[in-house]
């Protein structure tokens, strides 16, 4: 047992939502002075990183027009590196994963620009070697979200039935259309509006899609993603966070690049130095 006390102790039928569903939203989890703070700090990273970007969303790729994507966010603001390892946060993800001890394993921008399309349906672990190993993301909106400005929809269950087949978000090749497989027996996504404060929380194998953005603003989303402190690499194919470390196959996870962030360090992380270009908006399709 961990012996620091949770900041946010969640309830049990939170934690029994997301056991059987997958996902869950947890309410009032930032303040409004957090907020504000937050969401300034990130759209000046994400304005910073994407300066010399003038093409208009027609112009992008199609994985670019459902999102501009800035990765690793924590490790160049350190305004940004408070939301990334937020203790309440952390320990939110670690009474979810029912674990001791969570790394943070990315975090990141994912803005869906007015008119930007939607985001095809995936399961984000199956992008990563590291098998299944408990993982959540926290999906922490700055603005009020629902379907007509790109809210996420989760198929309730779908992390029960292991990894499915990755899916080309990028869309260089045909996706594979995973609402479609078999395993998950025509189960239907469910759409989740959410206000800014609140967190939804889905699985590393629950299968989730989104909304294209409608309205005429940008729909400002920052995600975090926690692993199990444990967790180990089980493949060998290339994973900029794992090969950074130099962390082989049958390896823990470890290093300045994935902190252990629940239990709350006694100071905030220190990122890695070697942060290079796989920190900015060319690091693509690595959800
Ligand atoms: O916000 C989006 O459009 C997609 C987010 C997503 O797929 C994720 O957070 O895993």
């Amino acid at each position: 047992m961990h012996s620091q006390s949770y900041p946010i102790t969640l309830a049990p039928n939170t934690v029994a939502e997301f056991a059987a569903n997958g996902f869950v939203t947890t309410p009032n989890m930032l303040n409004d002075d957090e907020l504000s703070t937050y969401a300034n700090a990130v759209d000046a990273e994400v304005a910073a990183r994407t300066a010399s970007d003038t093409r208009s969303v027609r112009e992008k790729t199609t994985y670019e027009q459902s999102f501009v994507q800035c990765m690793r966010l924590w490790e160049t603001n350190s305004v940004v590196r408070k939301l990334s390892c937020h203790p309440a946060l952390a320990a939110a993800a670690a009474q979810l994963l029912d674990v001791a001890s969570v790394r943070l394993w990315q975090d990141q921008a994912l803005y869906k620009e007015a008119g930007g399309r939607e985001t095809t349906a995936h399961q984000d672990e199956t992008f990563w070697p590291i098998g299944s190993a408990p993982l959540v993301s926290a999906w922490i909106p700055f603005d009020a979200i629902n379907q007509h400005n790109g809210a996420m929809a989760y198929v309730p269950g779908s992390h029960h039935v292991g990894n499915l087949r990755p899916v080309d978000i990028t869309h260089q090749s045909k996706p594979y259309d995973i609402l479609g497989d078999p395993k998950l027996n025509k189960a239907q996504p469910q759409w989740v509006n959410v206000q800014p404060g609140a967190v939804v929380w889905h699985h590393g194998l629950t299968v989730h899609q989104a909304a294209a953005n409608n309205s005429t603003q940008t729909r400002r989303v920052f995600t975090v993603v926690y692993v199990a402190s444990d967790a180990q690499r089980v493949k060998s194919w290339p994973c900029f966070p794992l090969d950074r470390e130099q962390i082989e196959v049958g390896q823990m996870l470890r290093g300045p690049g994935l902190p252990v962030i629940w239990p709350q360090p006694d100071t905030l992380p220190i990122p890695p130095t070697n942060i290079g270009e796989k920190s900015g908006p060319q690091q693509r399709a690595q959800f």
